[in-house]
Formats: C-alpha cells, sequence, structure tokens
C-alpha cells in the first residue's frame, strides 16, 4: 500500500530557519524574511573558515542598530551573570538584547562550497579558524554595536578570574576600540566580585584597557559583589544608575 504522502525531511536549514524566523518575529517591525536572506548571503557557498566580518555589512545594513545613549552594556567572561542581571531591569541593554544578538544568541550555523544549505553541525569552532562564519559574526555585530554606542556606556567585567581584561577578546580588541570618542563620555567597568574575588579595580589588565581607550574617554570602575547585583535587579523601581 503507497500512502498518498510526502514527508518531507527536515532539514538543518528549515530547522535553523524557524529559529531564526521565529526569534526575529519577538522584534516587531521587523522584515524577518528580508533579514534571513540577507543572513544567509553571508555563509552559504562558502568555505566556513573563509567569512570575515565584512560578510556580514549587508545585514548590519538591512537590520540596523538603533543609537543607544547611557544603556549599552558590553560584557566580557560574564555572559550569564550580565543576562541574569540585564533581564530583570531596563537600565542596561546588551548585544543579546538587540535584534541580530538575541536571534542569533547561542547558535551554531555555517555553509560549504557548492551547497545552498545552512548546517549546524560540524561547523568549524572558534579555535579551529579566524574567519569562522560564527565568529566573524559576533565582531562585525560587536563592533556595529560599539559605534552606536552613545554617553556613558558600561563593562561587566569578571572579577573572580586573573585577568579580567583580555586585550585579545572582542570587547577588547573590537569594542573598546570601536567606541566613538565624539559620542561616548565615559566607560564604567562593573568588575563582578564574589566572596573569593582575585581581581580588583587597581588590577593591572585594567590599566590596559584604559590605555586601549580611544582619547576623550573617561574611565571608571566599581567592584560590584554578585549579590549586590542581584538584590539591584530585582527592584525594578529602582532608579538607573543607583546599584552601583
Ligand atoms: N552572545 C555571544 O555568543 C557572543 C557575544 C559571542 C562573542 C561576543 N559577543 C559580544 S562581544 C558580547 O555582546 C560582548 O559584549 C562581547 C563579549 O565578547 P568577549 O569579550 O570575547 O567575551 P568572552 O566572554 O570571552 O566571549 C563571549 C562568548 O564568545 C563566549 O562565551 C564564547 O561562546 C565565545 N568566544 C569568544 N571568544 C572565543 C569564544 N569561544 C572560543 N574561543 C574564543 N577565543
Amino acid at each position: 500500500v503507497v500512502l498518498g504522502v510526502t514527508l518531507r525531511k527536515e532539514t538543518e536549514t528549515n530547522q535553523f530557519q524557524s529559529v531564526f524566523l521565529s526569534r526575529c518575529e519577538t522584534f516587531k517591525g521587523n522584515n524577518c524574511q528580508k533579514i534571513w536572506e540577507t543572513f544567509q548571503q553571508a555563509y552559504v557557498n562558502r568555505d566556513p573558515c573563509k567569512v570575515p566580518m565584512e560578510a556580514y555589512d549587508p545585514l548590519v545594513t538591512a537590520a540596523p542598530f538603533k543609537p543607544t545613549c547611557n544603556r549599552v552594556m558590553f560584557w566580557s567572561k560574564t555572559k550569564v551573570v550580565v543576562h541574569e542581571f540585564t533581564e530583570k531591569t531596563d537600565c542596561f541593554v546588551t548585544l543579546e538584547d538587540t535584534l541580530l544578538g538575541y536571534v542569533l544568541d547561542g547558535l551554531t550555523w555555517c555553509g560549504k562550497e557548492g551547497s545552498s544549505e545552512t548546517f549546524t553541525t560540524d561547523c568549524p569552532v572558534w579555535t579551529d579558524c579566524e574567519n569562522n562564519t560564527v565568529s566573524s559574526f559576533w565582531k562585525r555585530v560587536s563592533a556595529a554595536y560599539a559605534d552606536i554606542a552613545c554617553g556613558n556606556v558600561s563593562a561587566m567585567l569578571n572579577g573572580s578570574i586573573a585577568v579580567p581584561f583580555s586585550p585579545t577578546s572582542i570587547f577588547g580588541s573590537i569594542e573598546v576600540k570601536g567606541l566613538n570618542a565624539t559620542r561616548v563620555n565615559s566607560l564604567t567597568v562593573v568588575l563582578v566580585t564574589e566572596e573569593e574575588n582575585v581581581t580588583n579595580c587597581t588590577d593591572a589588565s585594567l590599566k590596559v584597557l584604559q590605555k586601549e581607550l580611544p582619547a576623550g574617554i573617561n574611565y571608571g570602575c566599581e567592584e560590584v559583589p554578585e549579590s549586590q547585583l542581584q538584590e539591584c535587579g530585582s527592584d525594578p523601581q529602582r532608579p538607573c544608575g543607583s546599584c552601583w
């Protein structure tokens, strides 16, 4: 007996596309189909190790970042704690709270020469190659996010590791250097400490950070215990800027 149905294989492309589109629709007022097409053009039919940052230029044009004053929050080595904090308060916006950051956070994708598919398995990882499909995306959108930052910006760094600022991290190599001194007044480091913190605001790596800041941008540093962050985020009525 032949059943009159054709079971279409659920491809990796279809699965990835539906996650992309459903996350994108969460942000209202976007042409998500157009953004998906533009996104794909950066990497489909390409060697997944030969996707430079610039491949995502058309994507950033199709889904531009809006200028954001006094609320931009960068982070490095604090992914969990920073998002636990920003999801509770409207005072700060991380890259992952913007359309492109939200849509792609936590995902893996790449293409292959001679194929129009999107793959989600066996993609090169960060350390495999410099121009890898996923790391180039984060570098490109991080540059775009730094570029629209304005006023007083913040960065949550990890006070529980030996070197809280690394000049080769995306924060150190792209975001700090990409701040526009005509728009940005200051950068405040929020150094998250625990009981057994290993570093404080006098740490040598933070001197390096000050040196790397574009001329004219003021620098500040606050040591903030993780318990204080949790407390601060738990009161949504609390005025922005009263946390540290
Ligand atoms: N949401 C993300 O997955 C993501 C976001 C990935 C990379 C960068 N970002 C931007 S840049 C984010 O909004 C922050 O403002 C900036 C953080 O980048 P960072 O300074 O490089 O911080 P990090 O903690 O070292 O890396 C963040 C994440 O990126 C990590 O959890 C890894 O998933 C990945 N990553 C970055 N560099 C490497 C890496 N994984 C492996 N090897 C690396 N060299």
